[in-house]
């Protein structure tokens, strides 16, 4: 059995440009930071295995090129890089650029490669430009052997087919590309893509981290290792009209939220919430906030319910059902007034 990590997508030195430029900068440290989790979890395992999209882009400060180079000395075990879209391997990128350390081996040209490692068979290519099948009329050297693939791969870049992967031999093929943690198994071939190393934006949320793999003939272990960092989280609250919005939003937050970021969407039929109040009282409890109002004012539902129009006896009748009707029928009975409102108003209404 070996044993190794699988991490991919750390995007260093992205620009978290919806956050402040300080948190930024904040968020850019912490990425560094983040490496030396990387390096600890790779104690006792043979090798690590990087699916590209390390660096965000070709510009790199110094201070990443330092905390990379001392996160993979501290490892003490081979890496492997395959470049990906990001970070494409070319002649004046960071891969190329700077030295990485004796047990570092990138994989730099958009060709298979097989290194003969103890215990397995290691393939890889690197990601330099254009649309390159590198699945294709791929088969493995040697049947008996543990084989293992390295692979930045999307529908763009680098693409594989599960068709391909079947007629592969492959044991394990180790993938970068996909943000969100994707383990999938064809046959004897297990293939997954550990997600981004954190979170960017509200299209990455939740926790995020790497792969620990547990690899043999007979079994493939996956343990994901989630990153102890901060996190983007998408909260909905449904405002209740009595209730006091700043205490219902509160409440909904998780103990912990002065260490993430948080898109919160309020969501209900209630008086037009104070938003800018909102966004200064949240903002001392999360990190970062967004706020999003899709709350639908009540105030105006029944204007006109005293007038004696077609208006006036539909809204009368609708009231008095609402006040008889359960729960679960309010709800319909709301929507119908609205909608009969919007009606009546000559808004464009979708049913
Ligand atoms: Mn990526």
């Amino acid at each position: 059995m070996i044993k190794f990590l699988h991490a991919a997508d750390f995007h260093l030195d992205a620009a978290f440009s919806s956050l402040s430029p300080e948190q930024g900068r904040e968020r850019r440290r912490e990425q560094r930071e983040a490496l030396k989790e990387l390096a600890a979890a790779s104690a006792d395992c043979d090798f690590v295995l990087l699916a590209g999209d390390l660096f965000d882009s070709n510009k790199v400060y110094l201070d990443t090129v330092e905390a990379l180079k001392e996160c993979f000395a501290s490892m003490e075990i081979p890496v492997y890089i395959a470049p990906g879209n990001h970070d494409p391997m070319r002649e004046d990128c960071p891969y190329s650029r700077e030295d990485w350390g004796e047990n570092v081996h990138i994989f730099t040209k958009q060709e298979i490669e097989r290194l003969e490692l103890p215990g397995c068979d290691l393939y890889g290519a690197g990601y330099t430009e254009g649309n390159w099948e590198p699945l294709k009329d791929f088969r493995v050297e040697e049947e008996e052997r543990l084989n293992l693939m390295l692979l930045h791969s999307g529908a763009e870049y680098n693409p594989v087919t599960v068709e391909q992967i079947l007629a592969s031999g492959l044991d394990y093929l180790a993938l970068g590309h996909v943000h969100d943690l994707r383990i999938c198994r064809e046959d004897y071939t297990t293939y997954a893509y550990p997600g981004c190393l954190m979170g960017r934006g509200f299209d990455e949320c939740g926790k995020k981290g790497f792969l620990k793999v547990r690899l043999s003939k007979v079994a493939c272990d996956t343990e994901f290792i989630p990153l102890n960092c901060r996190r983007y989280e998408i909260l909905d609250v449904e405002l209740e009209e009595q209730a006091d919005p700043p205490e219902q939003i509160l409440e909904a937050l998780p103990t912990d939220s002065s260490e993430h970021i948080f898109r919160i969407v309020l969501h209900g039929h209630c008086p037009k919430p104070d938003t800018e109040q909102l966004r200064k009282v949240l903002s001392e409890h999360c990190y970062a906030v967004e706020l999003l109002d899709k709350t639908e004012g009540s105030g105006d539902l029944w204007e006109g319910i005293t007038e004696d129009t077609l208006r006036g006896e539909v809204l009368k009748e609708l009231k008095s059902r609402l006040d008889a009707a359960g729960e679960e029928e309010q709800e319909q009975i709301l929507r119908a007034a609205k909608l009969i409102r919007d009606l009546m108003d000559g808004r464009e209404i979708s049913v």
